[in-house]
């Protein structure tokens, strides 16, 4: 009987409508006189929102009564972007809320305009996890994400005098896609003591004492499936104080002020995102987040399957928990504390239970990248779990030792502890013995973890325990949320979209790519996307680009491994070829605007410089008028999720040049070539596997080998090399004050030309800007270059985040999907 009380979901315009004006007049408590887009955004938001309950609880029941095997995706970052555009689409009434709105008298895309984006991440890895949610709802995968609610998240970039300043992104004020779960809370312990005895039986009994208690409350965020009604939960934990005796005590012996500081202390632990992609080491306040998330998840899956009341022994076939990366490892330690210390199982049987539980995800090989902590920090923070690490380690080190006796130098090489002064705990190794898979995330990224960084393991536990996983994204968001249009005319050549949820038929595309007039629409297309980017380009910086040049992108994290500094010394390179020429040769040029986006880490200073090495050449460039349309250089302020939505469909070439070995995978590069972008880049990440799916022929691959790269950087120590003639001369044009004061940009010269030039820029430079000109070349041919642009896109279909997880539930998780009942 209950069901009849369930809300009717809107299906029509109308309908929508209804909602909409009840929302603004009773949720919002306004009139619809003075509704304006914030208002329109919220209660459209709340609209959808209410749509989305009932089949979210709908698809938590299912999990509940089939009680299969579920999967756990721990990440502390989840990149996810803009909710309602998504929601809309996935839903598939975007073209009714359209229309709605329409007769409100507001445009959709102004009200989806007004959403501030849930930046919970930093780059990759982040918006990697936020494609893998999409991908788990979209195939009805019983499927939760638990990650962390940062009250802030991954800063706001502004350009002031060309160098960036970091501004808080305070994003909760109003944030219809959350729900509080006061009811979900637990207590989570820092600090204290362990204290050891042994009971009536004789077995020793390990408590863990005193410090101080932290309380865990749920946030969840709905995340709805394209094209089925199956909607997942992202759970989000807040730190609060826990209202326990401490602050009590303190309150009523009249510390007030003291009782309030406690408050402020616990709800720190979830204030803010780390901004950082490579490492800095050590803050305990970061290991603190780490712990909190990680008990708090750990506590509420182990909760969930206890009410099963299955024996400890079927833990693993009900639960798969993956590591997105080293940040949730401490969950490989708190579960076997759970199990031996509250649960009163025997280690061994425990540690069996853990090990075939979790599997881990590597996204780096650059060891300044491995995270790694103080053994005396974790002491103080973590007491037990110290000791249970020691107790892992020994565990692991006999049995190394039993295979390989003698062998003191491997054992100390894969100790979890580093014999250091002071001791570290390396999380990547306990990752690995904790886990029964290891992937990394593209081929070659893959086979660089078992050959460099992890390879004593291989030997230790044999190669099947290490496997490839490539990445992929969601062609929801990145083609038909970013790409209406093209995705449209796609539909229509191939009968709808199915491609959205089997992206490998796309290859039915390839017989249009001579097609004259499906190659006229597509290009018509790609010249819209840079008309709207120009105009972005425009009201932020006030410089004017022609949609019609050649637009060559570089959008990502900036890091000195992915090479920004290499690009802009390609630009320096073609506006001092430029200026050499006379006005003849000059008419031949192909116009280009060299556009980049992208956050520095606050403390990476290196990177900081680059920023401002643009934004200086961008000023002298952009006001030459000997150069008018030729070149231009835009540094795109805030590069994040929804921006990447105005500049990925916009590309004609993009760029990822990373030095050989250094980029695990790379995903905006899957992006850009589904929307109709070539990639000039090197054979790194997953380029390899994109050249090998569209072929060689429809991509501009330069510099060396990742094979080679020891070499060369062995040859650079010994002084052994040339400085590229180019480049020498891109170099005195900064030394001679062009782009403003030389004394700024030295420490960018000097990385090349006098401490090594570590990430081979000088190496790479001839192949770069000769490829460049290659580019130029085939771009002068638009038909070619369309075509190849139409056959790029048809053989895409790997590169879906669908794909991917299909892998990661086969071969790693083990699960099946939960199919709702309406959909057969
Ligand atoms: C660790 C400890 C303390 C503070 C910060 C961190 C931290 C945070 C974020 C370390 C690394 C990250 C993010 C790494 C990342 O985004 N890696 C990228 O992952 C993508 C998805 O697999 C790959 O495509 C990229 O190649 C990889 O760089």
């Amino acid at each position: 009987a209950w069901k009849r009380f369930q809300a009717k979901p809107f299906e029509t315009k109308d309908d929508f409508e209804k909602e909409v004006v009840r929302h603004v007049e009773t949720t919002l408590a306004r009139s619809m006189f003075n509704c304006d887009e914030t208002a329109a955004y919220a209660a459209a938001s709340l609209a959808f929102r209410d749509r989305l309950i009932t089949e979210w609880n709908k698809t938590q029941q299912r999990q509940t009564f089939a009680d299969t095997k579920r999967v756990y995706y721990l990440s502390l970052e989840f990149l996810m972007g803009r909710a309602l555009d998504n929601a809309m689409l996935n839903v598939g009434l975007k073209d009714v809320a359209k229309d709605g709105l329409g007769d409100l008298g507001f445009r959709i895309e102004d009200i989806i305009e007004q959403e501030h984006d849930a930046a919970l991440g930093n780059g990759g890895l982040g918006r990697l996890a936020a494609c893998f949610l999409d991908s788990l709802a979209s195939l009805s995968y019983p499927a939760w994400g638990y990650g962390l609610r940062y009250r802030y998240g991954i800063f706001k970039q502004e350009i002031v005098d060309g160098y960036q300043v970091e501004v808080p992104d305070y994003w909760l004020d109003f944030n219809p896609w959350e729900f509080p779960r006061h009811d979900i809370a637990v207590d989570i312990q820092f600090y204290g003591n362990i204290r050891k005895y042994q009971d009536d039986t004789g077995k020793t009994v390990v408590v863990w004492e005193g410090g101080e208690i932290v309380k865990a409350t749920a946030y969840d965020v709905p995340i709805p499936g394209f094209d089925t009604p199956a909607t997942n939960n992202l759970r989000l934990w807040s730190s609060k104080a826990a209202s326990g005796e401490f602050d009590f005590q303190k309150f009523n012996n009249g510390d007030y002020e003291s009782s309030v500081a406690d408050q402020q202390r616990a709800e720190t632990i979830s204030a803010v995102l780390y901004p950082n992609d490579s490492l800095d080491r050590g803050k305990e306040l970061r290991l603190k987040q780490q712990y909190f998330w990680v008990a708090a998840s750990l506590y509420d899956i182990v909760r969930r399957f206890k009410k099963t009341k299955r024996a400890w022994g079927e833990f693993p076939d009900q639960v798969a928990i993956q590591l997105n990366d080293t940040h949730p490892t401490l969950a490989v330690v708190e579960l076997q504390r759970i199990l031996i210390d509250l649960e009163g199982l025997e280690w061994d049987e425990a540690w069996n239970i853990v090990t075939k539980t979790f599997g881990y995800t590597n996204h780096t090989v650059l060891p300044e990248a491995l995270e790694k902590w103080s053994v005396p920090l974790f002491q103080n923070l973590l007491p037990r779990h110290l000791s249970i690490i020691y107790d892992i380690n020994q565990t692991f080190l006999q049995s190394v030792e039993r295979k390989n006796p003698g062998d003191r130098d491997l054992l100390q090489r894969v100790s979890i502890i580093e014999e250091s002064q002071p001791k570290m705990v390396r999380m990547a190794y306990l990752a690995i013995v904790g886990s029964h898979k290891v992937n990394g995330v593209a081929e070659l990224h893959s086979d660089l973890i078992k050959t460099t960084i992890f390879k004593d393991f291989v030997n230790i536990f044999g190669p099947d325990k290490f496997t490839n996983v490539t990445n992929g994204i969601t062609p929801r968001r990145w083609l038909h949320q970013a790409n209406p249009r093209l995705s449209a005319l796609i539909a229509s050549k191939l009968g709808g979209l199915a491609f959205l949820k089997d992206l490998t038929l796309l290859n039915d595309l390839e017989k249009f790519a001579d097609d004259k007039d499906f190659k006229k629409d597509w290009a018509e297309i790609k010249h819209a996307n840079k008309v709207r980017l120009a105009k972005h380009i425009k009201t932020t910086t006030g410089v004017t680009v022609n949609p019609s040049a050649l637009f060559d992108i570089q959008v990502k994290r900036i890091h000195e491994y992915k090479r920004q500094q290499m690009n802009i010394f390609g630009v320096i390179h073609r506006y001092l070829t430029i200026k050499a020429m006379g006005a003849e040769e000059r008419k031949k040029l192909a116009p280009r605007v060299s556009i980049f986006g992208g956050k520095a880490a606050p403390g990476y200073w290196m990177a900081k410089t680059i920023v401002h090495l643009v934004n200086s050449v961008g000023a002298v460039v952009n006001n030459d008028k000997d150069v008018g349309d030729l070149l231009k250089v835009i540094f795109l302020e805030d590069y994040n999720v929804s921006k990447a939505e105005i500049i990925v469909p916009a590309s004609d070439i993009s760029e990822h040049i990373s030095t050989a070995g250094t980029e695990a995978s790379g995903t905006s590069n899957m992006k850009f070539v589904l929307n109709g972008g070539l990639i000039i880049g090197t054979c790194d990440g997953a380029n390899i596997e994109i050249t090998r799916e569209i072929g060689a022929e429809n991509i501009f691959l330069f510099g060396n080998l990742s094979e080679d790269v020891e070499d060369l950087r062995h040859a650079h120590t010994y002084g052994n090399r040339d400085m590229d003639a180019d480049l020498a001369k891109v170099f005195e044009a900064i030394k001679g004050n062009m782009f403003g004061d030389a004394n700024s940009f030295s420490a960018l010269v000097g990385a090349v030309e006098n401490h090594g030039d570590y990430y081979l820029v000088s190496d790479d430079f001839h192949s770069y800007i000769t490829t460049q000109d290659m580019v130029d070349e085939a771009y002068r041919d638009q038909d070619e270059w369309v075509s190849k642009t139409i056959i790029s896109v048809a053989r895409m279909g790997f590169f879906t985040s669908d794909r991917c997880i299909n892998e990661y539930a086969e071969s790693i998780w083990n699960i099946e999907p939960l199919v709702p009942e309406t959909e057969g």
